[in-house]
């Protein structure tokens, strides 16, 4: 991998879920040393701070089933325009959750940048509902349907008009945990997902093989990579908000990303769902950052 300009971009956002704890994410990635680990690599970072996060105010809400929708919104605005910012300099962004909402801020951002942006969604779950089919009303589980232009108005707003992901320039990688909703859009979109089903099945290096080649046909000019720690499984981290049993293994993961680097085709990438209140001292935190070790180029040998 060429030496990059990476951009740390923090968001201490726990309002797209109900479990407190994963706004400490950022300090907690931080802390297991991303930093060190990715300049060590040959990379210079320029650590942008956290974006700021406003309190819950109990003011006159519109009624929807979203929680906390307009604060989310707030924080993943912010997100937009600083992660523009950061591609307009050239810079690579590297942005640390706080829960899977954010990604609604990220690739809002990005989209504003790249015109043909690939996503590569590795998580337990889909994260494709709307208010509609949400089971729960927390936004941490619909930013994938809101990338592609669906669910409520204030947050598909964030993406400039027009600048939305195509559904043929996702894959998902991971799934095991996906709501009868979900189920309809991916259907109904044609998105591809490799579930766990896949993975045991074929392996991983057959998996993501198929994925980097997929999205090598699409004629992409970036690919994000949401990397939601609870995509692997929770024996390695725990520290998440919602674990589902039977993920990918700690080496699936890091051959994952080995593989990605190798493609050369990762532009933006963001590490999520990291809980230090529920983790086990800071394993999960600990295991993020040895990914992104791989993901930007650190060998074995
Ligand atoms: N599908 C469930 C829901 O929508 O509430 C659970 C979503 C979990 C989302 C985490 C971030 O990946
Ligand atoms: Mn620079
Ligand atoms: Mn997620
Ligand atoms: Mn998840």
């Amino acid at each position: 991998m060429k030496k990059l300009d990476i951009a740390l971009i923090g968001v201490p956002l726990d309002y797209g879920q109900s479990r407190r704890g994963v706004d400490m994410g950022p300090s907690a990635i931080r802390y297991a040393g991303a930093i060190k680990r990715l300049e060590a690599i040959g990379h210079s970072l320029t650590d942008e701070g956290d974006i700021q996060v406003s309190a819950i105010e109990r003011r006159d809400r519109e009624e929807t089933n979203l929680k906390n929708l307009e604060e989310v919104v707030q924080a993943t605005s912010k997100l937009a325009n600083k992660v523009a910012e950061v591609v307009e300099k050239g810079h690579f962004p590297l942005v640390l959750g706080g829960d899977h909402s954010i990604a609604i801020g990220t690739i809002a951002g990005l989209t504003a940048k790249y015109n043909n942006l690939g996503v590569i969604w590795y998580d337990a779950h889909a994260d494709m509902n709307t208010a509609d089919t949400s089971p729960s009303g927390n936004i941490h589980g619909m930013p994938l349907a809101v990338t592609m232009g669906l669910g409520h108005e204030k947050l598909v707003n964030i993406f400039k008009d027009g600048q939305k992901v195509k559904p043929e320039n996702i894959v998902i990688i991971g799934a095991r945990s996906v709501d009868p909703g979900e189920r309809e859009l991916i259907k109904e979109k044609g998105v591809k997902v490799y579930s766990m089903h896949e993975i045991d099945r074929d392996g991983m290096t057959a998996v993501m093989k198929d994925a980097i080649t997929y999205l090598q046909s699409k004629n992409l000019d970036g690919v994000h990579l949401s990397l939601d720690l609870d995509g692997l499984d929770p024996l390695y981290t725990p520290g998440v908000g919602t674990p589902v049993q039977g993920g990918i293994s700690y080496r699936e993961s890091h051959l994952a990303m080995e593989m990605l680097e190798d493609s050369n085709m990762i532009t933006s990438a963001e590490f999520v769902e990291v809980n230090p209140i529920l983790d086990e001292k800071n394993k999960t935190a600990d295991v993020a950052v040895g990914l992104m070790g791989s993901l930007f180029g650190e060998k074995l040998l």
